[in-house]
């Protein structure tokens, strides 16, 4: 019996062991089919997501807006301007179209041994070159037009014709080429006098008898050489004075116009003192697909002047719902497309020819429109691509930060009077290079033109604009503990969780608010401190009334008589940095108690 059961039990350990064995070896095998797996889906996965190249996430330089519209924020960013990469590849013409790439806009995906061409190339152009040249410079493009725009009858007969004006320097010849050739596709022959292209002075081979050779056929393309780098005023100005159109049309060296877009522009820059913009929708810089822009738009500016797209005021938004197809008004426009009457450009005095390089002559063509009697639109009816770049590929002779910072004073110490001493007060380094007696010839042309004041102008076109003025508070605004009531630095222009936060000496804007007559506590790019469900929230202002606030002696309080309270429990900094904001009951707690200091704002 006892050898028996040690019989048994040495039968046993022999079954175990290889039902161990088996175990390990299932185990080897499912983990190497689990790897085999994960390898094809990342690579299945990295075909569809190109997210190796700089531009790709949202950033402060770019964020998603409440209705899904991803906003550009229009400064200069800096970047290198890929002179790295050797010559022959620099001055190479790469365009080799694949047959249905990137047709009726859809997106172009490329293969993985792609990627390391277009990440190394991106640096050129801040665009996907490969891309770009996989795709016919002919594509087909959706007309994304609501109905009413398609439903306008023009009076083609009678409407003016357009100069298509296009400057570059160093453009990728496929995008410079599709942005030519969906303007000759898609305009009428009779309404299209001219395009010119005026080279601002680029060094890429391609773009000499190259691109000679790509225009030769089509005889309203003419090709203009600027002797000199200028920039984009000079470029656009030589163009201009060739200009035999009566309507100047701008357009930038990558757009792509779409199905009807330039009878509204013609319409309306014929019978009115307007410079009238398209739509702007986005050709994606990473795959090229064609994206429509959320539906209203306009165009302004933040307290350092740096161009933002923001919602439309109501009235416009209610005049839009009633005739979707009807152009309406904006502060500013972005400034690369855009039409005017020839005689109102140079009327006005074309562009300041100051400027050079890149850089705020959109804000001086806006303020000088409004301010001396003319207008600046959007119709949605028009619409045109244009690849929207997170940073800037050229180079700025005499240092980016020299070029920017006179172009910026030249049009602020023409046109914006004490707001002048506003906006020199907090950047005291484009004070620094301030030098009034330069821009003498433009103040002349202002007195000449019988001009408005820019207060005028924010008053009457703006009205809803963000800035300090005589009848509103303007400073920092401290809790009793130390904190202070500014945006969350972290997530500028785009509001959300209102926190107190670390307070800024006076010089800084970033820790200063502006308190309106009417209650509104708004700072910079128009975020307005609002009433939420619990928490207290920095939303864009929108005259609703749980944005406006009462001083009482030192508490705020909402209009139903709550009061802002920092949220100060089980809050680890006794100064109360980075507590939440609430409103509720008033008490004697300091966390409800702030200090108003008053800041000039001039
Ligand atoms: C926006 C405008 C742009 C211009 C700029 C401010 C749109 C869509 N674009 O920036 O037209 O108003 O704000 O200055 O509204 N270029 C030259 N020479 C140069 C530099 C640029 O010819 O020295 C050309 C360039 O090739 C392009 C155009 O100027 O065709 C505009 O430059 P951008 O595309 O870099 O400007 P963008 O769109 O960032
Ligand atoms: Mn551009």
């Amino acid at each position: 019996m006892r050898l028996r059961f040690e019989h048994w039990s040495l039968l046993c350990r022999g079954r175990r062991k290889k039902i161990i064995a088996l175990i390990i070896v299932l185990i080897f095998l499912i983990n190497a089919m689990f790897y085999v797996a994960m390898t094809l889906f990342e690579r299945v996965h990295k075909r569809h997501n190109w997210n190796g190249i700089p531009g790709k996430q949202y950033d402060n330089n770019s964020y998603l807006d409440k209705n899904g519209m991803r906003v550009i924020v229009g400064h200069y960013i800096g970047g290198s301007s890929g002179r790295k990469l050797p010559e022959d590849v620099i001055n190479a013409n790469l365009y080799s179209p694949v047959p249905m790439a990137g047709e009726g806009g859809r997106p172009v995906e490329i293969y993985q041994r792609e990627l390391i061409t277009a990440k190394e190339h991106f640096s050129l152009h801040y665009y996907n070159i490969v891309v770009s040249d996989k795709i016919s410079i002919n594509r087909s493009l959706p007309d994304v037009r609501s109905k009413s725009c398609k439903d306008v009858k023009y009076d083609i007969d009678n409407l003016p014709t357009a100069t298509v004006i296009i400057v570059f320097h160093n453009e990728a010849w496929s995008t410079l080429m599709r942005t030519v050739m969906s303007v000759i596709r898609r305009s009428r022959d009779s309404l299209v006098k001219q395009i010119i292209l005026v080279d601002d002075a680029s060094e890429r081979a391609y773009l000499g008898k190259e691109l000679e050779d790509a225009i030769i056929d089509f005889k309203q393309v003419h090709l203009l050489r600027n002797p000199k780098r200028t920039g984009l005023v000079g470029a656009r100005l030589l163009g201009a004075k060739a200009a035999s159109g009566d309507v100047l049309v701008f357009l930038d060296a990558h757009c792509e116009v779409t199905e009807g877009w330039l009878e509204p522009l013609l319409e309306r820059a014929g019978s009115d003192d307007v410079f009238v913009c398209p739509h702007i929708d986005l050709i994606s810089e990473d795959t090229f697909a064609y994206t429509k822009s959320v539906d209203a738009h306009w165009g302004a500016f933040s307290w350092r002047l740096h161009f933002r797209w923001l919602a439309p005021s109501k009235e416009v938004m209610d005049a839009k719902l009633k005739d979707p197809a009807k152009p309406y008004p904006t502060p500013t426009m972005a400034g690369g497309l855009f039409a005017v009457r020839k005689s109102l450009f140079w009327r006005l005095g074309g562009y300041d020819e100051g400027m050079v390089i890149w850089g705020s002559e959109n804000l001086e063509l806006s303020w000088r429109a409004w301010q001396c009697g003319a207008r600046v639109e959007i119709t949605s009816c028009s619409r045109v691509g244009h690849i929207f770049r997170k940073h800037s590929p050229y180079s700025y002779p005499g240092g980016v930060q020299r070029v920017l910072n006179n172009n910026l004073a030249r049009v602020v110490s023409v046109w914006m009077d004490e707001y002048a001493d506003f906006f020199y007060k907090f950047n005291p380094h484009v004070a620094a290079v301030r030098d009034d007696r330069r821009v003498a010839a433009r103040v002349e042309l202002r007195k000449n033109l019988g001009c408005k004041s820019f207060k005028w102008y924010l008053d009457n076109i703006w009205p809803q604009h963000f800035f300090p003025s005589e009848d509103r508070w303007f400073g920092r605004i401290k809790n009793d503990l130390g904190a202070c009531l500014a945006p969350n630095a972290s997530v500028p222009g785009v509001g959300g969780a209102a926190s107190a936060q670390p307070c800024h000496p006076d010089d800084q804007l970033e820790g200063l608010v502006v308190f309106t007559p009417k209650g509104s506590i708004m700072v910079d790019v128009g975020l307005c401190l609002e009433k939420g469900n619990g928490r207290v929230v920095w939303r864009f202002c929108n005259e609703n009334h749980r944005q406006y606030w009462e001083q009482k002696g030192p508490r705020i309080k909402t209009l139903t008589g709550l009061c802002l309270t920092l949220v100060t429990n089980k809050h680890p900094d006794p100064s109360g940095i980075g507590a939440p904001l609430t409103t509720v009951r008033c008490s004697d707690d300091p966390a409800q108690i702030w200090h108003f200091e008053r800041v000039p704002w001039r």
